[in-house]
Formats: C-alpha cells, sequence, structure tokens
C-alpha cells in the first residue's frame, strides 16, 4: 500500500497515473497547496524542497520525492513502463530528467504568468511561450521516429510527459502545430488508467 501525498497539478497526476497503469494498491493524501501544507514541518521531513508529490510505501515507510524518481522507482519495482535493459533503461532516464529539468519549470512558468501572476508581463509571456513551443516542438520531432517519448513502447517518460503536454489551452498551445503530439495525446487520454486517474484527480 502506498501513499501519495499530491494536489491536481500536472506533477500530482504523472504519479497517479503510474499507480494506475501498474494496478498498484494507494490512497491519495491531498496537500493544499494554496494553505501552504508543503511548509509544515511533517511534510518537510519526506519532501525537504517542500514540493509535490511524495510517495510514501507504507511497508517499509520509505519515502519518495521528486515525481520522475517516483515513476522510475515504481517501473523498476513492478517492472512496467520501463525496458527490460540497460540500454532502454538509460533511454527513459535522460527523457526523466528532460522533463523534470526542462518542460516542468518552463510549461510551469508559462502557466502562471498567464494565470496565476498579478500583472501582464509581456516579456516574461513572450520568452516562456517561445520555450514551450520549443519544447512541443521537441517532442514533435521526437514522434516522427519513435511512436513514443522515449522508446517504441509506452513507458513512464510518456506518462512523465503526458499531463503537462495535454494542458495546451492553458498554455495558448495550438495542437495544429503538432499533430503528432496531438495523435499521441489523443491514443494516452485513451488508455484506461490514464481515465482512472483523473476521475481519481477529480475527487482528491
Ligand atoms: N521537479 C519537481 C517539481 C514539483 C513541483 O513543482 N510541485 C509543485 C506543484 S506541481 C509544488 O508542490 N508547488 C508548491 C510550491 O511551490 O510551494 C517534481 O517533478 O516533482
Amino acid at each position: 500500500m502506498y501513499t501519495a501525498h499530491i494536489a491536481d497539478t500536472p506533477n500530482g497526476k504523472k504519479v497517479i497515473i503510474a499507480l494506475e497503469e501498474m494496478s498498484l494498491d494507494y490512497r491519495v493524501r491531498h496537500v493544499d497547496l494554496s494553505a501552504g501544507e508543503q511548509f509544515t514541518p511533517e511534510f518537510e521531513r519526506v519532501s525537504p524542497n517542500n514540493k509535490i508529490p511524495v510517495l510514501v510505501d507504507e511497508r517499509t515507510g520509505q519515502s519518495l520525492f521528486e515525481s520522475c524518481a517516483i515513476l522510475y522507482h515504481l517501473g523498476l519495482a513492478t517492472g512496467k513502463l520501463v525496458p527490460g535493459d540497460a540500454q532502454g533503461r538509460e533511454a527513459v532516464l535522460q527523457w526523466l530528467f528532460l522533463q523534470a529539468a526542462s518542460t516542468g519549470p518552463m510549461l510551469g512558468q508559462l502557466w502562471w504568468f498567464r494565470h496565476g501572476a498579478p500583472e501582464r508581463n509581456e516579456m516574461a509571456l513572450e520568452r516562456y511561450t517561445r520555450e514551450t513551443k520549443r519544447i512541443y516542438g521537441v517532442i514533435e520531432r521526437r514522434l516522427a521516429v519513435s511512436d513514443h517519448v522515449a522508446a517504441d513502447e509506452y513507458t513512464v517518460a510518456d506518462v512523465a510527459f503526458y499531463p503537462w503536454l495535454a494542458s495546451h489551452d492553458e498554455l495558448g498551445v495550438d495542437l495544429r502545430d503538432y499533430p503528432r503530439v496531438a495523435a499521441w495525446l489523443q491514443k494516452i487520454g485513451e488508455r484506461p488508467a490514464v481515465g482512472r486517474a483523473q476521475r481519481k484527480m477529480r475527487k482528491a
């Protein structure tokens, strides 16, 4: 049994998608970010960077922070959504790092400057829009040579990118410019585990 400490954000969503895909037993604990629950001493003990998500394995007491580390851990623990060979796993890792280090922060900043900032900031909007579109372009080109982000099979790298790239409307990205991303989003969105995760998130 796992406890997933999350909020309804792309980083929270990807952990729930992975738990559903791997048919694991878990419960959700919602962290109220606007109330500052991420800064309580209790939460800081499991998340030193004061961010969701955190996954706790209730059997062993092990806790993990950083969504892509959580996805990779679950993949190795279950043998699901990670390739069986070392080269394939390293391919997955490089895309997970790219997602966590670049896609999340850049799209996250664009989201904030579009929906959270108290004042309109043209320079920030221009900078993060350009970077966001560049990242959609990276994945568009990637999907021209492979059916999935990291490999020819569905892996945790697809799970990591999915909730971020699915936010295209909120980010002002027109998917007609990225037809392969659009088709990939549709295919993943139709997976039963992804549907279950979306319903779980709405209830969390
Ligand atoms: N690189 C981290 C990013 C986590 C992150 O940014 N979490 C956000 C929600 S999506 C958060 O907890 N924000 C609360 C805050 O910044 O105070 C990961 O992938 O887990």
